[in-house]
């Protein structure tokens, strides 16, 4: 079956055709492509085109598509069965690994998605300070939990859909939303409601604006907010875990938060999702503690094993430096070509997470992402699939780079991205 059928077919049996509103290419106009295969670097459609890839699964892929360890043990493993609903002793590794790598956690409870990671820290931490508000922050994205998907970063951004129906406004209207990197409004919002608000949480470098750092000493300052009204600091690493350094961005940054989310790369291709902390507050979790969470396919051995050899080879490994050069040769590259075409454009990177934007404005919040030219972007991402290269299709999303990108793809990817950039 080649592209054109298998979106056709797909439109008869799957809402918009996807089971996630992103890959219809809704923001990006044009015909959605299907994926059959991948192999390192590189990814086919079911037209048999090759593509280099920066998409990476949407961040999950830090080693690249089935990488032959994780491949292995994943086929070992299913043939002793695919789940038994009782604890299964990859569970506890994987358990053993996250703590060992990831600086403030000490528990952990394994889930099947970044959104039920954030969905549960919130309610744990409405549960132990018996407090109701959360703040996010407007511009992040933190998956489609209700309290969270007010003025969320990915997908609705791209839409723009300001919320969605489906929430009532007495369950939105505990969310306050402050714009990122502004001391002055997350200031003021705890000044107003401080000693209600039982949560903070954070992309601590935030991909679904695009990529945007936090300016110095902000995560520092939500730390210090936090702790002075008896708020919980939640950072929500879905993205950042793993991926900026062996502890995440909590490492990177030395800022300790009180839960810490996260997915993508903790299942490296798998559905795996979790939610960590300090034994105190994890001791609060069911059914040790009283605020409940449950799932049938949480701790799966199959995609437990998949956890297991993506963070082993990351904690042996700390491909770090790499990854980070790797991204810094492939943005100074596209600068350049962008430079002598004299397109506008900012990039903003943190290791191997970068976002181009076409704007010519400095961005540091969402409202500043958003004066990025989406036109163009759509344009610049259907040149660059119609060469070869695979790059998230919306502009507020993040490219990732992994240990199986080479020196010579990132410079066939840069060869193509020209080719590209001449024809827009
Ligand atoms: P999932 O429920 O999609 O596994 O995770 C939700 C989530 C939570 N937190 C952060 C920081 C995230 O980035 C995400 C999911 N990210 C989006 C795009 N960046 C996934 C792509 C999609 O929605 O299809």
């Amino acid at each position: 079956m080649n592209n054109e059928r298998i979106i056709t077919e797909a439109l008869e049996v799957l809402p918009g055709g996807v089971n996630s509103p992103v890959r219809a290419f809704k923001a990006v106009g044009g015909k959605p492509i299907a994926l059959v295969k991948g192999r390192g670097a590189k990814v086919w459609d079911a037209d048999g085109r090759e593509y280099i890839d920066f998409l990476a699964s949407w961040g999950p892929l830090i080693l690249g598509h089935a990488h032959p360890k994780v491949v292995k043990a994943v086929e070992e493993e299913v043939w002793k069965g695919l789940s038994f609903g009782l604890t299964n002793p990859h569970e506890v590794r994987l358990a053993h690994l996250v703590v060992e790598m990831v600086p403030s956690v000490e528990k952990v409870r394994f889930v099947n998605s970044g959104t039920e990671a954030t969905m549960s820290a919130v309610r744990l931490a409405r549960g132990v300070t018996g407090r109701k508000y959360v703040v996010k922050f407007d511009g992040c994205y933190h998956g489609h939990y209700d309290s969270l998907l007010v003025s969320a970063g990915s997908g609705v951004a791209t839409f723009g859909i300001p919320g969605t129906p489906g929430i009532p406004e007495e369950i939105a209207k505990l969310t306050l939303v402050v714009p990122f990197n502004n001391r002055e409004a997350v200031e003021e919002t705890f000044r107003r409601y401080g000693d209600d608000i039982a949560c903070l949480i954070v992309e601590p470098v935030p991909g679904n604006m695009g990529v945007v750092p936090p300016e110095e000493g902000f995560l520092q300052f939500l730390r210090e907010i936090t702790r002075e009204y008896g708020t919980l600091l939640i950072f929500d690493e879905v993205i950042t875990g793993f991926r900026l350094a062996k502890g995440g961005a909590q490492e990177l940054f030395g800022v300790e938060p009180d839960i810490t989310c996260l997915g993508k790369v903790l299942g490296g291709g798998m559905p795996v999702g979790a939610y960590g902390g300090g034994k105190e507050i994890m001791s609060q979790v069911a059914p040790e503690g009283p605020v409940y969470q449950a799932g049938t396919l949480s701790g799966n051995p199959v995609a437990m094993v998949a956890g297991v050899q993506t963070l082993k080879e990351l904690r042996d490994r700390e491909p770090y430096e790499e990854l980070d050069r790797k991204m810094e040769r492939l943005s100074e590259g596209v600068a350049g070509l962008l430079k002598d075409k004299g397109i506008a454009h900012r990039i903003n990177r943190v290791g191997s997470m970068m976002t181009l934007f076409f704007t010519d404005r400095e961005v540091r919040d969402f409202a500043s992402a958003k004066t990025s030219d989406t036109e163009l972007f759509a344009k610049f991402f259907r040149k660059l699939l119609d060469n070869g290269v695979l790059i998230p299709p919306s502009q507020f999303e993040a490219w990732f780079v992994s240990t199986a990108h080479e020196e010579r793809d990132i410079d066939e990817a840069l060869e193509r991205i020209s080719r590209a950039v001449k024809e827009l």
